[in-house]
């Protein structure tokens, strides 16, 4: 064992990336540093780890859940396979490109639970302060044990947040929401269309969340969605039952103005206007300050604080690749973490954040986007030995992705993709995806099963 110790905030997705890459280099033979990981909630699996609660959990922490039932991956599974462990590996037969939340989920768990990363972690424990101890090169972190209701410290030579940033909501008042008369909520405290049902709704925002939750309540049964947005239209070809208005101006009761004049009577309101990266536990000298972008600002490779190169952020950036992102990020922080990469000055790491940065400001369309993060995912493979894929191919499939669900919002996820892990091509589902209101594990994985007339 190396003698230095590493603390991971977060068993989501990314957290146990880490987790995994330290793992990995063990099961080589090679020395490790002692790893510790706390998870507020009290399971891992970050977002994929359902909760039917909204506002605080059972220890009346703020919720971390975004989730919600009927949710089906938004990309081909092909374009966030572990290059690790694939699909095919875990299941044992092939399935479609888009499978519902609690069968990524089962995917995920299947490659953390075949080691002992459990033993590494510590649930029902949050994060509440962190100190940089400059003389002794430490962070001091006070955790909450949840369950016990009792604090105490830990000392660590590296810190690795990995706490996601789709959580806290970005709220935005609109003058007169406060006399809507009907629901009115953020996406994060959205948990299924069900309540929906026969229902007229609003949605403000443009971006996955507005798209997502829009054609989920319309195939639950909602008699009509308006998605109004603020820059740019989501521009899909939709169906009868949902459309897209620019800029709301305010409310007057259950009616909504828009900025063209027009007015629209509605039953609900959901505020699908993104998230905060928030991070209450850090001092303003270490926390990251950005928006949802593909390169925040003050952190060299995405990855390692600009301002204190013993702090590790994973998971950061907006997000087309995202399980495999986090292998490369996790792969990359080890390695530093383990000496085996050396950090430029600080000066030339300035240098080329900002040189990312600019590349990102000139990126127009979402195909521009996934160029980005593919060049991105280069850039980090060719440091470590995180195993090879190709991710051209991957990027090309988004650009298809992103085509499919200009094409048809309501039929892209009965689109089939093939692995560039294993070369696995995905199966047609048993029924399309419009007519599937049972996104069980178990109706997923039936074969042969008769489609539904
Ligand atoms: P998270 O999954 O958010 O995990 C962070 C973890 O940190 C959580 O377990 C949390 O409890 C813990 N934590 C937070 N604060 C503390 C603290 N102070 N102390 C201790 N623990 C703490 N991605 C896809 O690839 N496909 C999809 O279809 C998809 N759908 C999504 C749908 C929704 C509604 C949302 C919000 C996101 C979706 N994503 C999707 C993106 C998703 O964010 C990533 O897949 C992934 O979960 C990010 O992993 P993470 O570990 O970085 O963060
Ligand atoms: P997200 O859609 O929740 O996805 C998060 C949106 O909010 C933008 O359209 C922005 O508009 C709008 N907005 C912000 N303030 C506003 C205001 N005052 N008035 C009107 N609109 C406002 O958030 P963002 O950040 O993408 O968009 C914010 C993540 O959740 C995604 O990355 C995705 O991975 C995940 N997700 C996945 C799924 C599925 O997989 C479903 C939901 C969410 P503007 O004007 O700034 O463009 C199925």
């Amino acid at each position: 064992m190396t003698n230095f110790k590493v603390g991971i905030i977060g068993a989501g997705p990314s957290g146990l990336a880490m987790l995994r890459a330290f793992e990995s280099e063990q099961k080589k033979g090679n020395p490790i540093p002692e790893i510790k990981c706390y998870e507020k909630q009290d399971n891992w699996g970050g977002m994929w780890n359902f909760t039917w609660r909204t506002g605080v959990g059972k220890y009346g922490e703020p919720l971390h859940g975004s989730m919600y039932k009927y949710l089906w991956s938004n990309g081909p599974k092909e374009c966030l396979e572990f290059a690790d462990y694939t699909f095919t590996e875990h299941f044992g037969q092939t399935i479609s490109s888009y499978p519902p939340r609690e069968v990524l989920f089962d995917y995920i768990q299947g490659r953390i639970n075949q080691s002992n990363a459990r033993d590494y972690i510590q649930f029902n424990t949050v994060a509440r302060w962190v100190d940089y101890i400059e003389d002794k090169k430490q962070f001091r972190v006070i955790f909450d044990n949840l369950k016990k209701n009792e604090t105490f410290e830990e000392f660590f030579d590296y810190l690795v947040v990995g706490t996601g940033h789709f959580s806290t909501p970005n709220l935005p008042y609109f003058k007169g929401i406060e006399n809507f008369p009907g629901a009115v909520m953020h996406a994060h405290d959205f948990r299924g269309a069900d309540q929906f049902k026969d229902q007229r709704l609003l949605l403000i925002g443009s971006s996955y969340s507005a798209e997502d939750i829009g054609v989920q309540c319309y195939k639950h049964g909602s008699k009509s969605v308006t998605i109004a947005y603020r820059t740019s239209p989501i521009g899909c070809n939709w169906p009868d039952g949902i459309k897209e208005k620019a800029k709301l101006s305010h409310f007057e009761d259950s009616i909504a103005y828009f900025e063209d004049g027009s007015q629209e009577e509605f039953d609900a309101v959901i505020l699908c206007t993104g998230y905060q990266h928030k991070f209450p536990f850090l001092p303003d000298n270490m926390r990251l300050k950005t928006n949802n972008c593909l390169y925040p600002d003050d952190l060299f490779k995405g990855v390692i604080f600009n301002h204190n190169e013993r702090l590790i952020f994973l998971g950061m950036q907006d997000q087309y690749y995202t399980f495999n992102m986090f292998d490369t990020q996790a792969w990359f922080a080890r390695d530093y973490m383990l000496g085996k990469i050396p950090l430029p000055p600080k000066k030339e790491r300035i240098k080329e954040i900002k040189k990312w940065m600019d590349d990102e400001a000139l990126t127009k369309t979402g195909e521009d986007h996934v160029d980005f993060q593919t060049n991105y995912i280069k850039d980090l493979m060719s440091y470590t030995n995180y195993p090879n894929f190709n991710v051209d191919k991957v990027g090309s499939m988004f650009k298809n992705w992103l085509k499919d669900k200009e094409n048809n919002i309501l039929n892209y996820r009965d689109q089939i993709y093939t692995s560039v892990i294993d070369g696995t091509q995905a199966e047609t589902h048993h029924t399309a995806w419009m007519d599937e209101l049972d996104d069980s594990l178990e109706n997923y994985l039936e074969e042969n099963k008769e489609p539904a007339i």
